[in-house]
């Protein structure tokens, strides 16, 4: 079957993929000067709300280069604005009422997409109708914890000192803002597959901010909750864990399909701690594409080396790709992964 089954999806499933499949983390923004064309006229909330140019934004990388999955254009936050929370994108988003009390936590009604965020599901309509069909769209949600980070503390922060203060000081407000969240986030992503995506990614992008104790009890806790409701979706679960290097026991009992990882951790430890039950994503360096064009080949190498031959690694960067990177670089960066891998 896997000559028939796209490159990315036979990956997932961790079955031999005619080649390496390759995508990119933010592989459609500010990098792409197509996409920065169009947001000198559209603000970022219209494009999101937007299914037509959410899907243009969607398909831009793809019609550039010879990418192994999409990924739907939205944000972690878009579902959390369809749920009544007030925030803005300066450009990072900024909410109006951080939550911190029970109060505020048992007044966030339960999201229904169909109502709530239904040029999501548009989008996603859209992209899967424009896209070659060996090329499969990844549709994609914020992790609990993750979420949690910006609703407590209201903005982008580097140590997000208020919500890591929050679980110390109330936590059993946050295991059950955790559980609100993660329910939201499954209706969301359980939508999601229904209207066409054939991956379903959490982002936990500042999972690196706790000690492994706080990891498994809350943002853990939630995902593991999230992912054993998304089962029966039967599309594969993929989890990302920026800065999880310290982490990896915990992620190893975890029910998801793959697992993507930052560059600071090499994959053939990853894959050692996680076993061969789990396909691993990742995890060249994104400032890897400023190097000179060999040392970018070579920094490729060295992370399909560390993945080794056995099936299931999805290349991507570590985290997601800078505005300022060359996109010639990113053309280079996937070929020679199509070559080697
Ligand atoms: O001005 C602009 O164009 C807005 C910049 C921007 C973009 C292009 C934001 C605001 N979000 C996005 C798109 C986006 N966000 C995508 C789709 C693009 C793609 O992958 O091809 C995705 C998957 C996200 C997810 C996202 N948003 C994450 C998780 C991934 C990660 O990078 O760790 C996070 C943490 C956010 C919050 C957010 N939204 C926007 C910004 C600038 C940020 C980061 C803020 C911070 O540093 O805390």
């Amino acid at each position: 079957m896997s000559g028939t089954t796209p490159a990315f999806l036979a990956a997932c499933r961790r079955e031999k993929p005619a080649h390496r499949p390759v995508w990119i983390m933010r592989q459609a923004g500010r990098y792409l000067p197509e996409y920065r064309a169009l947001r000198a006229k559209v603000d970022f909330a219209a494009l999101t709300h937007t299914a037509d140019l959410a899907a243009e934004v969607t398909l831009q990388p793809i019609r550039r280069y010879p990418l192994d999955a999409a990924i739907l254009f939205s944000d972690i936050m878009t579902p959390l604005q369809g749920m009544g929370i007030d925030l803005k994108f300066e450009p990072g988003p900024v909410v109006a009422s951080p939550i911190r009390t029970r109060a505020q936590i048992e007044a966030l009604p339960a999201l229904v997409p169909e109502r709530d965020v239904p040029f999501v599901l548009e989008t996603i309509r859209q992209v899967r109708s424009g896209l070659p069909s060996g090329v499969p769209l990844i549709g994609f949600a914020g992790a609990p914890f993750t979420l949690l980070c910006y609703l407590v503390c209201g903005r982008p922060s580097k140590e997000f000192a208020a919500a890591r203060g929050f679980l110390y000081a109330q936590p059993e407000d946050a295991e059950r803002l955790l559980t609100v969240l993660a329910d939201a986030m499954v209706e969301y992503l359980a939508a999601q597959a229904a209207a066409g995506a054939q991956a379903l990614m959490l982002f936990e992008s500042w999972a690196g901010l706790l000690a492994p104790p706080q990891f498994r009890r809350f943002a853990l806790a939630a995902v593991r909750r999230a992912a054993a409701a998304l089962r029966p979706t039967g599309v594969p679960l993929i989890y990302y864990v920026n800065q999880g290097s310290a982490l990896m026991e915990e992620v190893a009992g975890l029910d998801v399909d793959v697992v993507g990882v930052d560059w600071r951790t090499p994959l053939s430890q990853v894959r050692r701690t996680l076993g061969p039950g789990k396909a691993v994503q990742g995890n060249l360096d994104p400032a890897a594409l400023f190097g000179t064009p060999a040392e970018l080949a070579r920094q490729a190498d060295a992370v399909l080396e560390a993945a080794g031959s056995a099936p299931g690694h999805i290349f991507n960067l570590g985290h997601g790709i800078w505005p300022d990177t060359d996109p010639d670089a990113v053309a280079r960066l996937i070929d020679h992964v199509h070559e080697r891998g």
